[in-house]
């Protein structure tokens, strides 16, 4: 179809390269985003952020598009992220989250025993309106072309906030109350669950064309607990998700853990820098793979930029379903002309090796 012609943004969007590689299909060339594309790395995000506290960001649907659409755009992404945060959905469960500049996100509330259960509060359709209302203005506000990822955050990942306050404890507490009360943690995974499968089940009605589960802090499970305490709801939360949506499964220090979690579901899996994507892909057939420079690298010089870009595109050997991304979020530290030079050392390296 002519460019201009009505109907050629819709088409070529179903062929935008990263839904074809969420669906193993051949691409062009390598689609690449990175986990917190819109965050505090980008000057304009900063500038944004001097106006309007964080929540307020998320709160306001046309703030929250702005910040959403003009990080996609500025550093040249295959793909956008809904402007959000996975500790949001705690609160009309009946724990408030407070973001402070330069502590990050504190709990006001937490779990400590299990008579606290009592607090949490499956949430209703209606809560998080926001969210979706985002959803629906940043759908309107990206190129049709660009495809928008909606996300939530794994149920052991939200258990960690609600029980440890944050990772930085080492999970001590999360891990004790999960040995020490299972009934009480089969009801907290289970709520958790299917609130995150709600959530993400809504923003898909709203729009989003994929979908993201973060369980950022799984990684700290064997593989024996991460089947026994978590596998069985991560199950029922991909089953509860619309088909026919991407899914893509995250986690860190996950290398123990990927056969599990490919059976807990998710059509594409997020690998950590810790692992070799080739490798790593080698132990999960069938499915796509997103990732996974180190965050770091994006602090060196470009020509290794260049360099790591191209060693991890031949570990995927020309396999289709590569989405490419880091390791784990862009560090807020990072030039974003490195992550310009990233995007185009990937887009340019993967188009020559397609090619051939
Ligand atoms: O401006 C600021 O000071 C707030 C910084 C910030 C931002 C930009 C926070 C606080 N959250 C976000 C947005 C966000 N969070 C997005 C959308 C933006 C994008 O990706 O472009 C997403 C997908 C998240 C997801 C998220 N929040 C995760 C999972 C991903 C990951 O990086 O592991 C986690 C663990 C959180 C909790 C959270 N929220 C904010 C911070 C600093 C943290 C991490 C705290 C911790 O380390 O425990």
């Amino acid at each position: 179809m002519a460019a201009g012609e009505e109907g050629a943004g819709a088409l070529e969007f179903m062929d935008s390269p990263f839904l074809q590689a969420c669906r193993r299909e051949r691409t062009p060339y390598t689609p690449i985003w990175i986990m917190r594309q819109a965050g505090r790395y980008l000057p304009s995000y900063r500038r944004l952020r001097k106006k309007v506290p964080f929540k307020t960001l998320c709160r306001r649907p046309d703030l929250a598009s702005e910040a959403a659409v003009s990080a996609a755009e500025e550093i040249g992404a295959d793909a956008a992220i809904v402007f959000s945060d996975i500790l949001l959905l705690l609160e009309p469960m009946g724990f408030p989250v407070d973001y402070r500049d330069g502590v990050g996100p504190v709990l006001t509330r937490r779990i400590r025993t299990p008579r606290d259960l009592a607090r949490l509060r499956a949430p209703e359709a209606g809560d998080l309106g926001y969210v979706y209302d985002a959803v629906k203005a940043t759908r309107r506000g990206l190129p049709a072309r660009l495809p928008l990822i909606g996300f939530a955050g794994g149920p052991f990942t939200l258990a960690v906030y609600l029980i440890d306050g944050g990772a930085r404890r080492g999970f001590r507490e999360t891990k004790a109350f999960m040995y020490r009360h299972p009934a009480v943690w089969r009801r907290l995974m289970t709520t958790l669950s299917r609130a995150a499968a709600g959530h993400l089940a809504r923003q898909a009605r709203a729009g989003a064309d994929a979908l993201q589960l973060f369980d950022t802090w799984v990684g700290c499970l064997s593989p024996a607990d991460y089947r026994a305490h978590v596998l069985p709801y991560m199950k029922a939360l991909f089953r509860r998700l619309p088909a026919g949506l991407p899914a893509i499964h995250f986690g860190t220090g996950t290398a123990s853990l990927l056969e599990p979690m490919r059976e807990a579901g998710g059509s594409v899996m997020g690998l950590d820098s810790t692992v070799d994507l080739g490798a790593a892909w080698d132990r999960l057939p069938g499915a796509c793979v997103m990732g996974n420079l180190d965050p770091c690298v994006l602090l060196a010089k470009r020509p290794l930029i260049r360099r790591e870009a191209r060693r991890i595109l031949s570990a995927a050997r020309g396999r289709p379903g590569h989405v490419f991304n880091l390791g784990h979020g862009v560090l807020p530290q990072t030039p974003v002309g490195n992550v310009r030079a990233l995007v185009d050392a990937v887009h340019e390296a993967s188009g020559v090796m397609e090619a051939r």
